[in-house]
């Protein structure tokens, strides 16, 4: 087990997400390549051994008439872009190859490093009082590395603009961008995107928490910085809705003027316009204000049990056909939260969808959900839950299904992560990307 998974994350590299700055030049959109200098003066480092630009960075493309079907920039990932990436060899990786594999660490990437997310409640209150600065100063400092994309019509690439955004709104808009519904026959499928509803939803947010991690470590310079997690079995209500953790709401769901994410407002919020990306990035008049209402939405009157848990654990199948919202005793779909997790037939809305529901406001709407912060202890307890089943389980990549979903297929890239992680090897245990849970150190 961890030899495979060891061979893929060394293989691979760590993740990047879109869109590299220096690759969005109208010279590296023309020549699609994506291979920029590292400090040494190559691309991609290769003058001092840390990798080479390569041709052909997706695992498995569709045919050509598939790509002109569904016309999707994101479809065939990064192939709509760049044809030509970075690959970096050894603990190398990032867009250049300047950075190191999950894990490690040094000018080198030699030092071995795992972080370890805890509770956020038996965090010391310096610890939170940390965590909460760190994602301020995210939430602030524009993204020196990443730009996002935003158009009004995403079907027309001369419509395209990349602009500037924080470190902290680059993660938010990962999420809304791999959730946008792929045209189908001629419609919007609320039913497809590249992140949910199907075997991708667990290996993708598990990248998108990666992400923030790495970004907060390389910003702050705090490299044992670890996201903590929510642990809500059995909650009564939300008990980190406070002032002293992500903040009181008020009447109209609004964060209480004392919190700390009271002034926090969401990217991409406002249009949701399904031609378009993101129309209102860069324009801070035009986003709103972060809401929430715990417990107010008549759809969902708890937050799940202790023994919805382990009911969704007692799922040994990954997932099931028809890999979509109605797949039934599977662990995906369990979890997830499409199904009552005890007999695993009945649909319902449970486990992962009711807390964002239980949360309610931006938390609720999945185009805008990671905006708020809570997102991340969410689904950081999430990611704890599919930790817990990948070592019950023994699984491995070969536990991932082949299926018919639009960029959810075992050998395709995660979308928008780049370069490319396949799907199928983020069946993967969390201390071969470098992170685990304080009840498994040592383990
Ligand atoms: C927001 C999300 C999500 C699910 C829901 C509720 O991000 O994945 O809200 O259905
Ligand atoms: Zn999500």
């Amino acid at each position: 087990m961890f030899t495979l998974c060891a061979f893929f994350v060394l293989f691979l590299g760590v993740v990047h997400c879109q869109f590299p700055r220096s690759c969005t030049t109208s010279g590296a959109l023309r020549s699609k390549t994506c291979c920029p200098l590292w400090k040494d003066g190559s691309p991609c480092g290769s003058q001092s051994g840390r990798g080479q630009c390569m041709n052909g960075v997706v695992f498995k493309a569709l045919a050509a008439g598939q790509v002109r079907q569904f016309y999707d920039d994101r479809l065939n990932w990064p192939r709509f872009y760049y044809d030509r990436a970075c690959k970096c060899f050894g603990n190398y990786s990032g867009y250049n190859c300047g950075q190191c594999k999950y894990g490690y660490y040094g000018d080198n990437c030699d030092r071995q490093k795992t972080v370890v997310r805890k509770e956020i409640r038996q965090l010391s209150l310096l610890e939170r009082k940390r965590f909460f600065s760190y994602l301020a100063l995210a939430k602030t400092t524009r993204s020196a590395d990443f730009v996002i994309l935003s158009t009004g019509n995403r079907h027309h690439q001369n419509t395209y603009r990349f602009v500037d955004a924080s470190i902290y709104d680059v993660f938010a808009w990962i999420h809304y961008y791999s959730m946008k519904p792929i045209l189908i026959n001629g419609t919007f499928d609320s039913n497809t995107n590249y992140a949910h509803q199907g075997p991708v939803f667990p290996g993708w947010h598990r990248l998108a928490l990666l992400f923030i991690e790495r970004q907060i470590q390389l910003l702050t310079g705090d490299e044992d910085f670890a996201i903590p997690y929510y642990d809500w079995r059995g909650e009564k209500n939300c008990s980190i809705c406070t002032n002293e953790f992500f903040g009181e709401s008020n009447e109209q769901g609004f964060l209480d003027d004392d919190s700390f994410f009271a002034s926090w407002k969401s990217i991409c919020s406002g249009f949701d316009y399904s031609d378009a990306y993101c129309q209102t990035a860069g324009d801070e008049c035009q986003m709103e204000k972060l809401h929430r209402k715990p417990g107010v939405d008549p759809r969902v009157k708890s937050l799940p049990s202790f023994q919805d848990v382990e009911d969704t654990l007692k799922w040994r199948d990954f997932d099931r056909p028809p890999y979509n919202v109605s797949s039934q005793k599977n662990f995906r779909n369990a979890l997830e939260g499409f199904l009552r997790p005890s007999d695993g037939i009945t649909l319902e809305r449970n486990m992962h969808n009711s807390v964002h529901i239980y949360l309610g406001g931006t938390m609720s709407q999945v185009p805008i959900s990671s905006n708020d912060p809570i997102f991340l202890v969410h689904h950081a307890f999430v990611d704890k839950i599919f930790e817990e089943w990948l070592r019950r389980y023994n699984s491995t990549p070969q536990n991932y299904p082949e299926n018919d979903k639009l960029g959810q297929g075992p050998n395709e890239c995660a979308i928008p992560y780049f370069p490319c992680y396949r799907n199928k090897d983020l069946i993967c245990r969390s201390s071969n990307m470098g992170y685990t849970f304080s009840n498994y150190q040592g383990m």
